[in-house]
This record gives structure tokens, sequence and C-alpha cells, in this order.
């Protein structure tokens, strides 16, 4: 047996089967290339998810986390720690916000925002406790646990997990309509709407350009917040610093993660102004990893990086230099290519009993690491910090892929 066929089957053996990982072994990585543990190199198009828009070990980001883990790595909320406050205070000039509250991951910043929300309804809108309701969107992904399963329409997320959790109504994304329509039955009881700008999961949907604007005017009228999930769009991924900010949007709540830590540790956060967040008093919301030091320190460096190297500039001329030249590849298996800055996804047609799977198999071959989602779609999202060089040499393997599979 390989190296990569001993520890695959370890993972078979002991691990949970939750996943079903391309057959890859990943040891180190470095800017925007992964080695394997037969010291194999290869392009990374996937950016753990979009965790590492600034490049795999950082070493700004790693520097800022090995520093504060000699000094002082955890001691809870339940004393102050010196790097919080500045932390925070950085957090809120950056983004805009009068105040924010740090989580871990992705999904606990999502479920902050939703219980930011229900109290708002309940406090400043007046709704009775039992009524509170918050709109989403079909097709949405917001994270792993209960509550936030309970929004989703994807079987795979929600099926058999028994008893889901009340209190969420969906509508079709990209509809302006739909949100208008919801809102003038049930606006008294909606404390929020919930919307990913670019909706990842479902295949790196792009709305029409003024639906975000759009519905943030609705939600105005009806006093309903609008809540942005970035967790995957935000911190330059998409051409700016946030997906929101191509509408000139600014969210009453804005929730972050990923590569607000550069894929370094998890740290998220929701940011919003004081009538919003200062519904929540002492002992009502936490977490014990929540804004501990290293997380502060990881995310300072995380953003000054993405300030310092112009990450949402690069995205965005990189990510038009992508579909550009995906564009030319005349292949039949090209379906569609969509996406914005570097979030982009092909769509494949399944030809000859090969599909998208084969294509990231065939890939991984020559050298580029990227995932199908929902079978026929592959997620194209390289670290924001790969050089027009290098993109352009990915982009020729990834057309060499596609034609010979
Ligand atoms: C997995 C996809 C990406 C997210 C948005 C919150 C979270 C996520 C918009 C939760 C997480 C992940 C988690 C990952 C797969 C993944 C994903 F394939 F499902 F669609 F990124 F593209 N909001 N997205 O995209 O953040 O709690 O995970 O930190 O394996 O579940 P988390």
């Amino acid at each position: 047996m390989t190296k990569t066929e001993q520890l695959i089957a370890m993972e078979e053996h002991y691990g949970a089967h939750n996943y079903h990982p391309l057959p890859v072994v990943l040891s180190k990585g470095e800017g925007p290339f992964l080695w394997d543990v037969e010291g194999k190199r290869y392009y990374d198009f996937l950016s753990a998810y979009s965790a590492v828009n600034q490049g795999h070990c950082h070493p700004k980001i790693v520097n800022a986390l090995c520093e504060q883990a000699k000094t002082l790595t955890l001691v809870s909320r339940a004393f102050y720690n010196e790097t919080l406050g500045g932390y925070e205070k950085y957090m809120t000039e950056y983004f805009g916000y009068s105040r924010m509250l740090p989580m871990n991951t992705g999904a606990e910043a999502v479920e902050t925002a939703l219980k930011l929300a229900r109290r708002w309804g309940v406090v400043n809108k007046n709704i009775p406790n039992d009524d509170v309701l918050i709109v989403c969107c079909e097709g949405n992904f917001h994270g792993r646990t209960l509550a936030i399963v309970s929004m989703s329409n994807d079987p795979d997320s929600y099926a058999n997990y028994g008893p889901l959790t009340p209190g969420f109504t969906r509508i079709p994304y990209n509809d302006v309509k739909a949100l208008e329509d919801i809102l003038s039955k049930e606006g008294k009881r909606i404390a929020a709407f919930l919307v990913e700008p670019i909706q990842g999961e479902a295949g790196v949907f792009v709305p029409d350009e003024g639906y975000l604007q759009a519905c943030y005017e609705l939600c105005k009228k009806h006093n309903v917040l609008f809540v942005a999930d970035e967790v995957q769009t935000g911190i330059a991924r998409t051409g700016k610093l946030l997906a929101c900010d191509h509408e000139g949007v600014r969210p009453d709540v804005l929730v972050l993660g990923k590569a607000l830590s550069g894929g370094v540790i998890p740290v998220s956060a929701v940011l919003c102004d004081d009538e919003i967040m200062l519904n929540i008093k002492p002992g009502e919301h936490g977490s014990t990893f929540g804004g501990f030091p290293l997380a502060g320190k990881v995310a300072m460096a995380a953003l000054d990086v993405v300030k310092d190297e112009k990450l949402a500039e690069r995205a965005e001329t990189l990510g038009q230099i992508f579909r550009d030249e995906m564009a030319k590849c005349k292949s039949e298996r090209i379906e569609l290519v969509r996406g914005r800055g570097l979030l982009n996804a092909v769509v494949i047609k399944p030809m000859a009993g090969k599909e998208a799977w084969d294509v990231c198999m065939k890939m991984r071959d020559l050298g580029v690491l990227a995932k199908p989602t929902h079978g026929h779609i592959i997620r194209f999202a390289p670290p924001l910090v790969i050089t027009e060089e290098q993109l352009r040499e990915a982009i020729a393997l990834i057309i060499e892929a596609i034609e010979t599979v």
C-alpha cells in the first residue's frame, strides 16, 4: 500500500463517514499550492471553501499565531483579555459597525445572527416571542447546526434529524417579488431576511444585479433586518471586501467566518449596531473560545494581509481573466461558466458516462484540486494571492482535463 492508500484506509476505518473526499492526502501548503504525502504539488482551487483567501500558511498570519501562542492562548470570557478590546475596535472600524460579537465557526456566527434577529424582533418590534419569523432562501447553505439545517431544503442536510426548529419560512432566491409578497402578508411578525449575497453551496449562484439592493429596501420598508451571510463570499473573495459592496448595500447584521482567520484557526464574528447588539445581556449568549487571544491576533493579521496585498482588487481582475479564458474553451462539456471575482463555477455536461467527479480526478492527476458539488458543478476558488501567470498555467490544466476526460 502507498502512504496515500494507508492514510485513506485509516480514515475509512476510524472516522465517521460524513464526507466523500477526493482521493488525495495533503500534508503541506504554501500560497496557492498544496503538496500531497507523496510529494506531488497541486494548485489549490478550493481554498478550504474560501477560508484560505490569503494563501496557505501566510507568514504574517502564522507569525501572529505563533507569537500569541507563546504568550497567552485562552482565558475564556470570564475575565478580560488584553487582545479582545483592540480586536473589537479593529473589526468595527474595518467593517463600519458599532459593535462585534466574536464566535468560532461560521455556523455559530449564523446562530448568533439568528438569536440577535429574534431578540430584536421581540424587544424592538414587539413580536410575540412564539410568533417570530425569519425569512430565508431556497437553496441556502448556512451551516450544520439543528436550527440552521431547519432552514435548508436539501434533504442531505436536514432529513432524519428529528423535529426541526420552527420559526423559519423559505422563499425562492433571486426573487424580489417573493420577498415583497411574504413581507406584505406576514411583515408584522418577520424579524429578519437572511441571505447569501451569492449562494455558494447551491453552485455559485449569482443573483441578478439589483437583487440585494431591492431586498434591502423592502426590508427597510417593512422594518425587517437585512442579515447577510458573508461567511463564504466575504473577505475579498468576490472582488470587493464584501459581496454586498457590489450593490452598495450595508447589511443590518453582517456574518463573517472562514477567511477572517486566513484558514489558520476557526474565527467567526457578527457585526451590527447598538440597537441590535445590546439586546443581548451578560449570560445570554457566548462561547468558550469566542474572542480568545489567538483569534484576535490571527484575524487582525489576516485582515491586514487583505488590505496590504490588495486581495479584493486581485480577485476582481483575476476572476475576469478566469471567466474570459474559460469562455474561450469551446468544449461541449462546458455548459456554463459563472461567478464573481475568484468565486466561480463551471457547469459540466455529463458525456459518455463521465461527470464532474471524473473531471476533478483528471485535474488531480494534472495537478489542480477542485471538488464537484451537486454532481455536475465544479467550484473554482483559488487563494487570492495566486499570480496571473500561475492562474493562466492552472487554467490550461483545467481545460486540458475537461477536454481529455
Ligand atoms: C462543510 C459548501 C462551501 C457557508 C455559509 C455558513 C457556513 C458555510 C455561506 C458555515 C460553510 C461550508 C462548510 C463545508 C462545506 C461548505 C461549503 F460546500 F457546503 F457549500 F463553503 F461552499 N455560511 N460552508 O458556506 O460555516 O460552520 O462550516 O464554519 O463541509 O460543511 P462553518
